[in-house]
């Protein structure tokens, strides 16, 4: 597929996305989704072991493009939630590898919801998260109901809801939100280097953490346990955990080849 509204890079498996429509401060459209989902596709077809999303220009996303609305109802958001936004953070959420997202600038409604369903996030000192929603009437979507009161609690979730004030940076390291805060300048590297390191490393133990992490807010700790203990199975049936410990046991580095 020949791309207009992102661009797409794959290169020693590491796949970088990139969201391309700086004028509109790369607000999504339905042929953005379709790109994105064009682009997940060869990613899990391609054997690619991270992926590293940002977007083009000053902002990391707006959102859903607002001038890309027919304005004809609730069926038309029902419609763009579950046909493009709902499915696209399920499948970052779900993809068996890692999602390394670099927040180049403001990230707005489903744009910050977007970066947050990523699973390591780095933010340049300039960029700030803003759930625009309820300036316009709306609720935050894209999962943003669900991964805000877990990742900062329910009274910053409810303050960056109503109050819909961009969170800057700096805060959204200090409250949780993200991983690591980088100076503008130096953001696209220091994410390059964490997506590039991740391509290298034990990618099914990575897909496996994926999945525990996301099935333990529907357990209790003792099921839970049975459920990680399974996993941890499958992962040490895997040829990366027989490399691990024999790297380690002849004192060398582990060269694993995310199987
Ligand atoms: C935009 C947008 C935008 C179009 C900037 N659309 N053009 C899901 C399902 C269905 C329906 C509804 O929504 C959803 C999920 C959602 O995402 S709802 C939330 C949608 N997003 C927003 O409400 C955020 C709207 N944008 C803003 O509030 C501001 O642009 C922010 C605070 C992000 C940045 O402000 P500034 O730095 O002052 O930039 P700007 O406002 O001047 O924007 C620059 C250009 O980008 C401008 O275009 P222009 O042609 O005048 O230069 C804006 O119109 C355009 N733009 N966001 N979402």
């Amino acid at each position: 597929m020949a791309y207009s509204d992102i661009t797409f890079d794959l290169n020693d498996n590491l796949a970088v996305v990139t969201l391309n429509r700086p004028d509109k401060l790369n607000a999504t459209t339905r042929n953005m989704h379709a790109e994105l989902r064009s682009a997940f596709d060869e990613i899990e077809k391609s054997g690619a072991r991270a992926v590293l999303l940002s977007g083009a220009g000053r902002a990391f996303c707006a959102g859903q493009d607002l001038a890309d609305l027919r304005m004809d109802g609730p069926g038309e958001i029902l419609e763009l939630l579950e046909q493009d936004f709902n499915p696209l953070v399920a499948r970052i959420r779900n993809l068996p590898m890692p999602v390394v997202c670099a927040v180049n600038g403001v990230a707005a409604g489903a744009g910050a919801n977007l970066a947050l369903a990523c699973d390591i996030i780095l933010a340049a000192r300039s960029a700030s998260f803003l759930q625009a929603f309820a300036r316009i009437g709306l609720i935050p979507d894209a999962g943003g109901t669900w991964t805000l009161p877990r990742q900062v609690g329910e009274a910053r979730a409810k303050g960056m809801a109503m109050l819909a004030e961009p969170v800057p940076a700096e805060k959204a390291l200090e409250w949780g939100l993200i991983w690591q805060l980088c100076d503008d300048d130096d953001l696209m590297d220091d994410a390059m280097r964490v997506a590039s390191r991740l391509s290298r490393q034990p990618t099914k133990a990575f897909a496996l953490i994926k999945q525990a992490i996301n099935a333990s807010s529907s357990h209790g700790f003792d099921a839970h346990l049975a459920v990680e203990a399974k996993l941890q199975a499958e992962a040490a049936a895997s040829h990366d955990y027989d490399e691990g410990v024999t790297a380690f046991l002849e004192k060398r580095k582990p060269v694993f080849k995310g199987e």
